[in-house]
């Protein structure tokens, strides 16, 4: 076995069966766990989790343990295939590559010519790691419309930290916080973006206080010293309820915000209003709890935030990402050890740079889909996923006509999804890059099998902001299956763009390392993570990278876009509050999405052993919520909203309030012959909304977390229709 240093006897002795060991790190999720892959006659055996990897030092989740189960799955994409009957059909026949970029090369320069590039919408979902290549090659063919989750997820965060303070604060774990206060996230199943729930339960083993902010009792939450349990959507409300206390008892810093933070008073007058009895009914969540809970965070130094995704699912997106910020400010927890830091990455081309946004001309950027309706979304190129879909059924502001998603299942993942069914059925041409004929998929003209995080090399987490870059090697090939970063890299060359591209894919890697002096081989050889420097309180000497050069608790870049500079408490679109008439005959406010540990929203459905640790969809409604409606524990329930309807299995859960119901998004039937999959019958987004008047006004974001339901008994027994 070459190239490889052994971290103690134990594994050596393991390895000795192996023929070869290479380190590289995951990517199952959004990645960054290192691990040691083992190889035996060229087949991957066995992943371990590398104890010398920073960021999980060691552990893996079911995930990461599960990936072979991918990597060699039956059922898996191995080849191109074209559609040889109507869409839905199921009727596909086998083409080589050159045939199937060929045929979407074609089709790209057609509508190019005949409609404008930006007829073309490139999508993708989640963060893959893919996002950098898909710009360069959206943004060099000249079409503003990339479609993504960003509207919603993640995108929030980083536009609302942008304009506040330059970069998104990342929580420092290595150095103890003191308390963690964890908002709308459970990352010890999630482990989004930077974060991996290691080191935070490092943090919390050293001893770090931890609030727990969620409506329903996650593990985290039992494991708070204190929890405090609010209504779904109100976290504006109780985070400016938590301001109001730490300014009236003088527990702020004093220093860093007479120095560093712009617009204190307006803010002081914002929070004013945010008395705790106000706070108490807006958020459900008791007053003497809420001040506890302030007190503890502003005298605990220092201290952290780990927030997610739930507070972005909302109308007020934008504000709840915003008044997080500013708790983190007002507390002094910004760029301190053990705090909130913004961290520099090595010294590599950036995201931005390698995504090519300065090379898509002003007149093609001015023609993005849903132009100055939400503008920090519009600054930062983020769509609303409803202007695809007009688009293309009402050819509004002008047609699409061609679709390429690579790596999305947008038919289960986005709002409205009788809408996006109508559009998918409607568009001209689709090509989909996946894993699996998912529901999405059949209905494309073309499909191409990717390549899992086994099969490419690839400089990993180089869009993140903690900081690491690590590398992923490529130890094996599985049928025809190329990374998207290949196969974006082979099409650029057929459509003409190829003098911006590499002869092959690692002349990219190359390239993003150049200013590093350093080459991918040297790198993949050195096989460790990188990091850039580590500099604290980095504002006393440049200030913050924001038109103030202030941490800008009021905003002068959303005051000048036209939306409220300081964060506000807006109640849902649909809320016992908004829409009492509705709450009559919706009688319960459903949260959709909570994470699930085996799978990845619509993925591994199709994994046995992860299929088995959660069967069924699962519908968390309360024993009281439960026996009111006639419903006991594992019966099918009929969730409905105004707008559709779907089945799930009712798990009696008493760790929420009896108004809320939890449903699980992202379910389909990859076991079910039938083309469709079962794709509507327990898809939540059959009942959310993408109605522009209920997204977040600045950023667009829907509010999948918090819509108003009823639900009913499922009369019949066994699987339903
Ligand atoms: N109601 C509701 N809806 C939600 C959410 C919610 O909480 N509630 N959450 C939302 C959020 S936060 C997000 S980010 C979106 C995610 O939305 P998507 O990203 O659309 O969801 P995924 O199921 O992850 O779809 C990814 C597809 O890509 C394939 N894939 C995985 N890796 C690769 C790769 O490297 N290359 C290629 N070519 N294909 C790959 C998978 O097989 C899968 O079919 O869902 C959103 N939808
Ligand atoms: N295993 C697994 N890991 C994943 C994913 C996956 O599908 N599976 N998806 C990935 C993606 S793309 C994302 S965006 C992240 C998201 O990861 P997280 O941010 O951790 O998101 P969730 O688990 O969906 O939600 C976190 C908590 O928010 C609570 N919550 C719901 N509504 C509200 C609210 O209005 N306010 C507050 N404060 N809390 C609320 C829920 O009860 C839940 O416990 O996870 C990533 N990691
Ligand atoms: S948390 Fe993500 S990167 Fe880590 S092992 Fe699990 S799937 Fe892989
Ligand atoms: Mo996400």
């Amino acid at each position: 076995m070459e190239g490889f240093r052994y971290s103690n006897v134990e594994r050596e002795m393991e390895f000795r069966s192996y023929d070869q060991a290479v380190k590289s790190h995951c990517r199952m999720c959004h990645g960054g766990c290192g691990v040691i892959v083992l190889l035996k006659d060229g087949v991957v055996r066995k992943i371990l989790g590398d104890p010398d990897c920073p960021i999980n030092r060691g552990t893996l989740c079911s995930k990461g343990l599960a990936s072979i189960k991918l990597l060699y799955h039956p059922e898996r994409l191995l080849h191109p295939k074209r559609r040889i009957g109507p869409k839905g059909s199921g009727k596909w026949e086998r083409i080589s590559w050159d045939e199937a970029l060929d045929t979407i090369a074609e089709k790209i320069l057609h509508y190019k010519r005949t409609c404008g590039a930006e007829s073309i919408v490139l999508g993708y979902g989640t963060g893959r790691e893919n996002e950098a290549v898909i710009y360069r090659f959206a943004n060099l063919l000249g079409t503003p419309n990339v479609l993504t989750a960003g509207h919603f997820c993640y995108g929030p965060r980083i536009a609302a930290s942008i304009v506040t303070c330059g970069s998104i604060p990342v929580a420092d774990y290595d150095n103890h916080p003191a308390c963690i206060m964890v908002w709308g996230n459970n990352i010890v199943i999630s482990n989004p973006d930077e974060y991996k729930g290691e080191r935070f339960s490092q943090a919390l083993d050293a001893g770090a206080r931890l609030i727990a902010v969620d409506p329903r009792l996650t593990r985290i939450a039992a494991r708070a010293d204190i929890w405090l349990r609010l209504r779904p959507g109100t976290d504006v409300a109780l985070a400016l309820g938590m301001a109001r206390v730490i300014v009236r008892e003088g527990l702020y810093d004093k220093e860093f915000v007479e120095n560093y933070v712009h617009g204190w008073k307006p803010f002081l007058e914002r929070i004013e209003p945010y008395t705790p009895e106000r706070v108490e009914e807006i958020t459900w969540v008791p007053r003497d709890k809420m001040v506890e809970a302030a007190r503890l965070f502003a005298t605990s130094k220092p201290a952290v935030i780990q927030w997610g995704v739930a507070i972005e699912q909302q109308n007020t997106s934008s504000d709840a990402n915003r008044a997080l910020l500013a708790l983190l400010a007002m507390t002094g927890n910004i760029d301190v050890p053990g705090g909130q830091v913004l961290y520099t990455p090595p010294k590599i081309r950036t995201v931005s740079e390698f995504g090519a946004h300065r090379m898509l001309p002003e007149e093609q950027r001015a023609k993005r889909l849903g132009g100055d309706r939400f503008r920090l979304a519009a600054n930062f190129a983020i769509i609303n996923p409803r202007f695809v879909w007009e688009a293309i059924l009402e050819e509004r502001p002008y047609p699409v006509k061609m679709l390429f998603f690579i790596s999305s299942n947008p038919l289960l993942t986005r709002a409205n999804a009788m809408q996006v069914r109508r559009a998918l059925e409607k568009v001209e041409f689709m090509a989909v890059c996946d894993f699996f004929m998912t529901p999405t998929a059949e209905l494309a003209d073309i499909v191409l099998p990717a390549a899992t995080w086994l099969e490419m090399d690839y400089i990993g987490d180089f869009w993140k902001r903690h900081g690491y870059i690590l590398p992923r090697r490529k130890v094996v090939q599985v049928g025809e299956a190329r990374s998207d970063h290949e196969i974006l890299n082979d099409l650029a060359h057929r459509v003409g763009q190829g003098d911006h591209w590499w002869p092959r894919f690692e002349g990219a890697l190359d390239w993003i390392l150049e200013p590093m002096g350093m080459t991918w081989r040297e790198f993949r050889d050195r096989g460790e993570d990188l990091r850039g420097e580590v500099v604290y309180r980095k504002y006393e000497r440049r200030g913050f990278s924001t038109p103030t050069r202030k941490f800008e608790i009021y905003s002068t870049l959303l005051e000048k876009w036209g939306h409220d500079p300081l964060p506000q408490h807006r109640e849902p679109p649909e809320s016992p509050v908004s829409t009492p008439e509705l709450y009559r005959s919706f009688p319960y406010i459903l949260i959709t999405g909570r994470r699930l540990p085996g799978f990845f929203h619509t993925e591994n459905r199709q994994i046995r052993p992860l299929r088995r640790l959660h069967p069924e969809p699962i519908l968390e409604i309360h024993p009281d919520a439960a026996s009111k409606e006639g419903i006991r524990e594992g019966d099918l329930v009929l969730v409905q909203s105004p707008r559709g309807k779907a089945i799930f299995k009712a798990r009696l859960f008493e760790g929420m309030d009896p108004r809320i119901v939890s449903a699980e998004h992202g379910w389909w039937f990859p076991e079910e012959e039938d083309p469709s999959h079962g794709w509507e019958r327990s898809n939540i987004n059959m009942l959310t909304s993408n109605d522009f008047d209920h997204c977040d006004p600045a950023m667009g974001a829907t509010p999948v977390r918090t819509l108003l339901c009823r639900v009913s008994p499922w009369e019949k027994t066994g699987r339903p229709e």
